[in-house]
């Protein structure tokens, strides 16, 4: 994990299996023939007689061939209209009569086949009924085409399950030091690791790689039934990689701009951005009061009617003291984990609007760092290279910089769904739409575990 520093804003991610349960998808019957199911008023001939409702079906149909199949468990007939026939009109017969309680179409459901990316049953945090975030439902809405997610973070490593899913973004990190790719800002917002030395940082000891926007981005919209991989949360939706954090973390100066562009805004110096973000993820953050280059921008990017969606932090702490999770006009995502309990490194407090998973790779107990519990973190799309890029994986992080992209895709689908959504309403319907968190958070986790069906169902 990079550590926070002074005057630095750092990134929060800490460096770091089931079958789904079919769920329903609910289809028009449709071919020559259709069944509808009608119910009776007790007391009603045809409730009781067979011959009743066999006539009834007989004289509700427009070519007299409607027949009565037989009665449900329940008692109603199910009755197959006649071919040729206008289901709608035979329908509306029925529900005219005062003898007819409710008539409605015999519904062909389906299971709704999990995706088959081959990670999938790992990703227990899109899922799993107890802690996961119930995201399945809300692919039978959308998923997110049209919308697109400012990752703003350490710029994207080439990956197979993410190729397709990248717009063209920008690396904003003006000290070239810093950025390990040869220049200041240019157009090419690509990962070359931020890996550092022993006090290379500050004071920090040395640190691996973390192609910490890779994963990030993965979360969002990693490509979806492509038989490889993992599975992304809005996977319609396109990502668009915005370079900010280098080998020593990131300057507000140089996020803040990133906000700006990424929502569409004007950055001197930068060619204006042809697919602005819907959204913006930002997992990073430091130890201060919001600041106010931090609100400014984040202002900017809400009036242009962009989202943006911060980590709260990884100090088990009050998330007043860090920023930009502190700032006004933010959707501040606290981590919980695969039990529904606040996530030992999460912050808390008031300011948390929502939680979503962030996962526990090891427990708190576990002084060393070492991942003991991987299935129990978040599984995404990542790099193996200890300093610049080399093959290609998957790996569990842990971390609200893992949290808040699972919020962020959320976004992504209400958007699709909706694109008139104003930030502010986006707010509210995600709050308003979690569960109680199923485990214990003491401190604040704002309204409680985000919910993707329910929140999704809520947008009209
Ligand atoms: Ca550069
Ligand atoms: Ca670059
Ligand atoms: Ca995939």
């Amino acid at each position: 994990m990079l550590a926070a520093a002074v005057g630095a804003a750092v990134s929060m991610g800490v460096s770091v299996a089931v079958v789904a349960a079919p769920t329903a998808a609910a289809q028009p019957q449709s071919g020559p023939s259709a069944r509808i199911i009608v119910g009776y008023r007790a007391g009603a001939a045809a409730a009781v007689s067979d011959t009743a409702a066999a006539q009834d079906a007989g004289r509700k149909s427009s070519r007299a061939q409607g027949k009565l199949l037989r009665r449900l468990s329940t008692g109603a007939a199910l009755v197959e209209v006649a071919d040729g026939s206008s289901v709608a009109s035979v329908m509306a017969a029925y529900r005219s009569d005062p003898a007819v309680a409710y008539v409605e179409p015999d519904l062909v459901v389906q299971p709704l086949a999990a995706p088959n990316d081959t990670e999938y049953g790992k990703q227990w945090d899109l899922y799993e009924p107890t802690a996961g975030m119930n995201v399945p439902g809300a692919w039978d809405q959308t998923t997110g085409t049209g919308v697109t997610v400012a990752v703003i973070d350490t710029g994207y490593v080439a990956h197979s399950d993410l190729a397709g899913q990248v717009v063209a973004g920008y690396d904003f990190i003006s000290d070239a030091s810093n950025a390990k790719d040869g220049n200041g800002r240019d157009a090419d917002p690509s990962d070359p690791g931020d890996s550092a030395g022993y006090f290379e940082c500050f004071l920090q000891p040395s640190h691996s790689s973390s192609w910490h926007g890779t994963h990030v981005a993965g979360t969002i919209a990693a490509a979806t039934n492509n038989g490889k991989g993992v599975a992304g949360i809005a996977f319609g939706a396109k990502v668009q990689p915005v370079r900010v954090l280098g080998r020593c973390g990131g300057a507000t100066s140089d996020i803040a701009d990133a906000i700006t562009w990424a929502s569409g805004g004007t950055v001197s110096g930068v060619p204006a951005n042809r697919t602005p973000a819907k959204v913006i993820n930002l997992s990073l953050g430091g130890q201060s009061s919001c600041l106010a280059t931090y609100q400014n921008a984040i202002n900017g990017a809400v009036s242009r009617g962009t989202t943006v969606v911060v980590a709260a932090g990884n100090s088990n702490a009050d998330v007043s003291g860090f920023t930009p999770a502190n700032c006004n006009n933010v959707v501040a995502v606290a981590a919980s984990n695969r039990a529904g309990n606040r996530a030992f490194y999460s912050n808390f407090g008031a300011k948390i609007d929502v939680t979503a998973p962030g996962g526990e790779t090891r427990r708190e107990t576990d002084a060393s760092g070492t991942t003991t519990t991987p299935e129990n973190g978040i599984l995404s799309t990542l790099n193996s290279g200890a300093t610049t890029p080399a093959a290609e994986t998957y790996k569990p992080y842990m971390g609200t910089s893992m949290a808040a992209p699972h919020v962020a895709g959320l976004v992504a689908l209400m958007v699709a769904k909706k694109p008139a959504l104003t930030p502010a309403t986006v707010e509210s319907l995600l709050k308003a739409n979690t569960r109680p968190l199923p485990g214990t958070c003491t401190g604040g986790c704002g309204t409680g575990l985000v919910d993707a069906t329910k929140t999704v169902q809520a947008v009209s």
